[in-house]
């Protein structure tokens, strides 16, 4: 049953801690939905000032210098410090912030892509922003049995070098048997088409299924397989007048610092290389249903207690 529509307490930046019918329709018609000032402006302040304190005092001693790679320039990004990387803070280059011969172009702190994947967990500022109330509403309201916190990131979008996110769907890369991933995308900075905002495939969590996923290869090393499981989340309606996944079409989602961009993992969504002088620094973290199937293929594995459930009451 969608949930009704509750005031907003006073000191809330957000409009309500539910979501409203007309979000929830929203967000089941279009695979995606825009809540602005989701945070409050202190909030957004101090997950800033945390990543500009991370990016300022990690270690390049030790660092084996791993690129973030999508796969369009080089390879998919599968080493150790990777793969290892779902308990722990860790940083990812851009992969233009090293010239020809391998040197870095930049000073560190604007030539991080990404910070993963155990934020919520280890950053207090961090976890703060992913267990709250709002969320946990959001998570009972698109249909979370037991919504499980399974990775996070900061993502940094550098000036001049921000990396290109070529169209996927989160599922693809967090899969459960059925799928059901859902993005929670946090603009800590205004997101717009200069510095690479998100753009949607409108309506493409119906009529496009979950049709590989990013694995541990068993001869070592990570790589893409054709799903045998489910490719919809369970009960799921599709749209019969599929599409090529090449016809889709993507609408841009410019927003300001502090929106909340709730993603299906069946969506087709996408951003653009940041060619602008303006970082795009956003937080996300996904969950999945706890109760659905997590195999040990999937590139990330749970720490040794499971993934962290988003609230204690499950029913
Ligand atoms: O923030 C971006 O540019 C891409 C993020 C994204 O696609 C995701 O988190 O699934």
């Amino acid at each position: 049953m969608a949930p009704s529509f509750i005031s907003p307490p006073a000191e809330s930046p957000s409009t309500s801690t539910k979501l409203t019918t007309e979000q929830l329709t929203t967000y089941n018609t279009n695979g995606y939905l825009i809540i602005p000032s989701a945070l409050s402006p202190s909030t957004v302040s101090a997950l800033l000032s945390e990543t500009h304190h991370m990016l300022s005092s990690f270690s390049l001693t030790d660092h084996p210098m791993t690129k973030f790679s999508t796969g369009e320039q080089s390879s998919h990004v599968g080493d150790d410090y990777f793969l290892t990387s779902g308990d722990k803070i860790r940083f990812f280059f851009e992969e233009d912030a090293f010239s020809t011969t391998g040197q870095l172009t930049k000073p560190k702190h604007r030539a991080i892509n990404k910070i993963g994947h155990y934020l919520h967990k280890l950053s207090p500022p961090f976890r703060e922003a992913t267990f709250t109330k709002l969320n946990e509403e959001i998570a009972r309201a698109v249909g979370f049995r037991d919504p499980r916190v399974l990775q996070s990131m900061i993502i940094c979008k550098q000036p001049k070098i921000g990396g290109r996110v070529p169209p996927h769907q989160d599922s693809t890369f967090l899969y459960t048997n059925p799928p059901s991933a859902v993005g929670f995308w946090i603009a800590l900075e205004d997101c717009t088409r200069e510095n690479g905002c998100l753009s949607f495939a409108k309506g493409s969590h119906r009529r496009a299924p979950v049709k590989s996923r990013f694995v541990r290869k068993q001869e070592g090393g990570i790589g893409f397989e054709d799903v045998k499981g489910a490719q919809y989340p369970e009960g799921f309606e599709m749209d019969e007048n599929g599409k090529e996944e090449a016809e889709e079409e993507y609408e841009f989602g410019e927003v300001k610092a502090g929106t909340l961009v709730l993603i299906h993992g069946n969506l087709l969504h996408k951003s653009e290389k940041n060619l602008s002088e303006k970082s795009r620094f956003i937080y996300t973290f996904h969950c999945i249903e706890g109760r659905n199937e997590y195999d040990r293929k999937n590139w990330l594995q749970p720490p040794e207690k499971g993934f962290t459930r988003l609230y204690e009451n499950t029913s």
